[in-house]
């Protein structure tokens, strides 16, 4: 085939498998969509009973999901691009992004099922129950490992240490904690698994045949990798589990190309059998790259859980928070802070106050003033991140810390409109104080990129600018954790042709210059509001103190 034919139909395909869908997008040589495809995990496949995507485990505080219905999911979204009549014999390239933290352990029967996958079937006809020696993948929900989290920071001398080698504390979420509780209530199962995946790497390891390495920038939410030398750390291995290392298997670069995609998608879905899989990694890093902003900006990104991300060229010592190695730049780092409590309270609210309707529910929004006649709430329905609170607590003008019901709070507010404009304020202010305490200021250059499910919502960004004090800006495709894995792809690709010279770009002058990044101006800051927020957000910190206290 004559090359500038064959440049001309290289098409990248990434996914998105997080919490509450799998996504596809097929990106055209100059990186426009082409075609995308999504299965909605509690919608498509009900027979998984979950909710939100996941399910609630029998302890207090445990969240997991059947890795079969990813697998299943797989079949589903595949099947549905064909639908679309996407040629994904042009497919160059393959990423993903994934939701973060849950861990996935291979049986060896598991394994040779990768190893020959048969065309003829469905993937979870041969990925099913018995791939895995843990069927109920523990995800990022779960809260349940704070026992493991002290041992682990105790074993390697303090929670300081861990911040230093990691770039986080233990958290109940993160990998290595929760590895450690499998090894030590399912003991059996730790020593019959092969292998564990990360939700990323496990994504790799479908189109591989074969289990995926773990990238650095995934690798850092695990609270195993050394994130200056980018290798596990020993010391943080040993506190977890025995011989995990040979579980794990050696991280790589997020660039790295894993090899070519294993005959069953050439067989199946006519891939081309030269089609590079490039490994996936977290939906954050995916969604920082897929974003491709400068220094300045902080990302916002309202899926199911609230994140700001931000580039960071030094790690800096955090109590709270996490700094991961940085998805597309080697030296630099990335900061990520989320915040459980996101999109399902929203929806919750909006069920109690407005039929469901996102549409009533910006009316009654829009139709309060800033600062909400002083009412405030704070919902963490789910135990949060940071603060470590669980509860609902909501004030009203008169209450002060010092007030006898403070702790108890209003029961509840006089109007839906209250009620729903003190849910956003307080997401909001929670999310930038605890910005600030991890040492981001805002200041006039600050700009801020939405993203996500939510970042379709017009009035909750225009509070965004507002308590931000800066202006929101969207992309035009409002996903940008699965573009950033289709983008990565694309840039592999690119590098792997082209061999690591002096004269191959950066990753992001490399997509900037197929294809401008558009960002659009979705709300600016009103004059007043940081007269407005500036003292609510001491009276977040009150709040927050009360609920931490109870
Ligand atoms: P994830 O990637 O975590 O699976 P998404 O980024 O797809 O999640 O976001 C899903 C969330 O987006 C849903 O939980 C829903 O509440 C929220 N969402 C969708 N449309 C709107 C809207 N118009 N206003 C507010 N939230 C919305
Ligand atoms: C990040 C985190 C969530 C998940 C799901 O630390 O736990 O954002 O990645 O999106």
């Amino acid at each position: 085939m004559p090359q500038q034919q064959q440049e001309t139909q290289q098409t990248f395909l990434g996914f998105d498998l997080s919490t509450q869908k799998l996504k596809a997008i097929l990106l055209s040589p100059d990186l426009n969509v082409v075609a995308s495809a999504e299965v909605k995990f509690d919608s498509d496949l009900p027979e998984f009973r979950t909710t939100g995507g996941a399910s609630a485990g029998p302890n207090k505080f445990e969240f997991f999901v059947q890795p079969v219905m990813w697998v299943k999911a797989m079949d589903i979204v595949l099947d549905r691009l064909v639908m679309q009549e996407a040629d994904l014999s042009t497919v160059a390239a393959i990423s993903g992004s994934a939701q973060q933290h849950g861990s996935l352990y291979w049986s060896k029967h598991g394994i040779s099922a990768l190893h020959s996958l048969d065309p003829d079937k469905f993937l979870h006809a041969q990925i099913d129950d018995s791939a895995f020696v843990v069927n109920r993948t523990p995800i990022w929900m779960d809260a349940s490992t704070h026992k493991q989290c002290f041992e682990m920071e105790t074993a390697i001398g303090g929670q300081t240490e861990m911040v230093q080698m990691t770039g986080s504390k233990c958290y109940a979420r993160f990998t290595g904690p929760q590895i450690r509780k499998i090894y030590q209530q399912r003991t059996h199962a730790y020593e019959d698994a092969q292998r564990i995946s990360l939700v990323s790497s496990f994504l790799a390891s479908l189109f591989l045949g074969d289990v995926a390495a773990i990238d650095y920038a995934d690798g850092s939410g695990m609270n195993l990798l050394d994130i200056r030398n980018k290798t596990w750390s020993k010391a943080c291995l040993n506190a977890c589990a025995p011989d995990l290392d040979e579980r794990l298997g050696a991280p790589v670069d997020g660039f790295a190309v894993l090899g070519n995609v294993c005959d069953y998608f050439v067989q199946r879905f006519c891939f081309p059998p030269t089609c590079k899989v490039v490994a996936c990694t977290g939906d954050n890093p995916s969604a920082l790259a897929g974003m491709l902003v400068a220094n300045n900006w902080l990302s916002v990104s309202l899926g199911t859980s609230d994140t700001l991300m931000m580039s960071l060229e030094e790690p800096p010592k955090l109590e709270e928070g996490h700094v991961l190695c940085h998805p597309t730049e080697t030296h630099k780092y990335m900061g990520l802070l989320c915040f459980r409590n996101g999109s399902l309270v929203r929806e919750a609210i909006n069920k109690l106050e407005a039929n469901g309707s996102w549409e009533t529910f910006n009316e009654l929004l829009d139709s309060t003033p800033r600062g909400n006649f002083g009412n405030m709430a704070l919902h963490f329905r789910e135990m949060e991140i940071i603060p470590k609170a669980k509860g609902t607590l909501r004030w009203n003008k008169e209450m002060q810390p010092s007030s006898p019901d403070a702790a108890k709070g209003v029961l509840k507010f006089s109007s839906p409109q209250i009620e729903i404009r003190a849910l956003i304020e307080g997401q909001m202010l929670h999310h930038r104080a605890i910005a600030e305490d991890m040492g981001f200021h805002f200041g006039s250059e600050t700009k801020i990129l939405a993203t996500g499910g939510a970042s379709v919502n017009q009035s909750i960004l225009q509070i965004i600018a507002d308590v931000f004090n800066a202006p929101v800006y969207k992309q035009n495709e409002s996903e940008a954790a699965l573009l950033g894995a289709a983008y990565r792809a694309a840039y592999a690709y690119y590098v792997h042709e082209n061999g690591q010279t002096e004269s191959v770009k950066s990753y992001r002058d490399y997509i900037l210059s197929q294809k401008p990044n558009q960002l659009n101006i979705a709300c600016e800051p009103n004059k007043d509001s940081e007269t407005i927020y500036a003292p609510m957000l001491q009276r977040y910190r009150d709040m927050a103190y009360v609920l931490e206290s109870q």
